[in-house]
């Protein structure tokens, strides 16, 4: 939506604190984010208003004695972009888009977000799956924005500024968009499904070596991918934005004790980022899902570190991988005075390093593999044909080496996290 190409779009921000929510950040520090999100999409902000409420206001979000107040500012300062930190409902955007007029784009956190992920995606999975995300996210937002679309899709003409003559099409040509949307949705997923049986095969393959697997994650910005490239010679893109990784890259890494591990570099996470829009990026969620560990890496250096901790945890925890070992790097060492204290809200092993100058490398990668081994316990076990579900469960969250029908039952032995043994222990065999 945001053309590089063309002088930047001058932004207004606006943020909102619900009484008695426990948010993430302070008000200020999320429009703090939004700016540098805004920023990273080319888009300069000149200004934000932020309002405290008991609930949103029905119609317009916002109430309307504060719309008023920002309709004036943005006149003023000639802002072409109003951006609301919180998600829009779609009648809040359709409401706020009829008083704004025409020359003024109303969007959220999540659709500029989604717009820095079309601008970051590089290899047509990504790629695809950004539409695919961007369009599931519009279609109940219909009205103007339906252009860009167009655009897009190589359909109708429109300018490339989303003004003149696109304001409020009616409500046939709505359903015409919509039909049509409908059916970009559909091409899209099929795509995908060819692009993603194609990466199952390469991951079957992969598995096959049996090679252990660390999933990358943390807040975006934290130096996920400045650490792959130290630890291997990844050469990923690593830059001060936010998103800079969208597609997963996996590099073989030996760790200190000689053992071979994969790597992988996932997409980061940030706050009131909707996790459907984190699970739309299905080869970084399964990168996380099927990881015997996960690193979180965090920037140990950033003001509100511990709230970032909590965020990716939760993101975690939404997308059921809360069960997975961890260790976290606290990155950026090299820029932390000397006796700058740790965040306090880490429950897992942790290691001070800088993945730019190399510091605490090696023993992080030390204590990754030793949480490894904790996590994960030799098991051999028969188990009953009536116990399908344990067998489904050793295959989902465990490493099975070797299965077997036998007269008995179901004869399994591979490792499994620790957490999970006692459920296995009554049909153990062996050792
Ligand atoms: N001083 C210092 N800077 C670092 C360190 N690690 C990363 N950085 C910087 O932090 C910024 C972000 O690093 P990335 O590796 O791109 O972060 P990321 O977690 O992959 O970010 P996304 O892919 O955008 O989610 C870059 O400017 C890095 O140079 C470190 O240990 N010390
Ligand atoms: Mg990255």
């Amino acid at each position: 939506m945001f053309d590089t190409a063309v002088p930047r779009e001058r932004a207004f921000l606006i943020g909102a604190e619900l009484k008695g929510e426990r948010p993430y950040l302070p008000v200020e520090d999320s429009l703090a984010e939004l700016a540098q999100l805004a920023d990273t999409a080319g888009i300069d902000v000149v200004g934000q208003a932020i309002q405290r409420f008991d609930r949103p206001h029905p119609a317009t979000y916002i109430g309307p004695g504060k719309v008023e107040e920002v309709k004036i500012m943005v006149e003023e300062l000639a802002a072409g972009v109003v951006i609301f930190d919180d998600e829009l409902l779609p009648r809040h955007q359709r409401e706020l888009e009829k008083i704004f007029g025409e020359d003024v784009k109303i969007i959220d956190r999540t659709a500029l977000i989604l717009d820095i992920f079309a601008l970051h995606a590089h290899t047509r999975e990504g790629k695809l799956q950004v539409e695919l995300a961007q369009l599931e996210y519009r279609v109940p937002r219909l009205t103007r924005m339906w252009t860009h679309l167009a655009r897009q899709a190589g359909g109708r003409a429109g300018g490339s500024n989303g003004g003149v003559g696109l304001r409020g099409p009616g409500e046939t040509q709505l359903e015409t968009d919509r039909r049509e949307i409908g059916r970009r949705i559909s091409y899209i997923k099929k795509q995908l499904d060819a692009v993603q049986s194609h990466r199952e095969r390469h991951r079957a393959k992969r598995q096959q070596t049996e090679l252990q697997t660390v999933a990358i994650v943390g807040y975006t910005n934290a130096g996920k991918s400045t650490l792959l490239n130290q630890i291997s010679s990844a050469n990923v893109l690593s830059a001060d934005m936010l998103f800079a990784t969208l597609d997963p890259t996996t590099r073989k890494v030996v760790v200190p004790g000689g053992r071979e591990i994969l790597f992988t570099d996932t997409v980061g996470f940030i706050q009131k980022l909707p996790t459907e829009i984190v699970a739309a990026f299905r080869a970084t969620l399964e990168e996380i899902v099927d990881a015997n560990l996960l690193l979180h890496v965090v920037d140990a250096t950033h003001p509100h570190a511990a709230a970032q901790i909590e965020a990716v945890e939760d993101t975690l925890a939404e997308l059921e991988v809360d069960h997975l070992p961890r260790v976290v790097a606290l990155n950026k060492a090299d820029l932390l005075p000397d006796g700058a204290e740790r965040p306090a809200n880490i429950e897992d092993v942790s290691v001070l390093v800088s993945a730019q100058t190399g510091q605490g490398i090696e023993d992080l990668l030390t204590a990754i593999e030793a949480t490894m081994v904790r996590f994960l316990q030799p098991i051999e076990v028969l188990l009953p044909f009536n116990r399908g579900d344990l067998l489904s469960l050793f295959h989902e969250r465990g490493q099975v080496d070797g299965e077997a029908h036998e007269g008995m039952g179901y004869h399994v032995y591979g490792r499994l996290p620790e957490r999970l043994v006692p459920y296995f222990e009554p049909y153990r065999v062996g050792k």
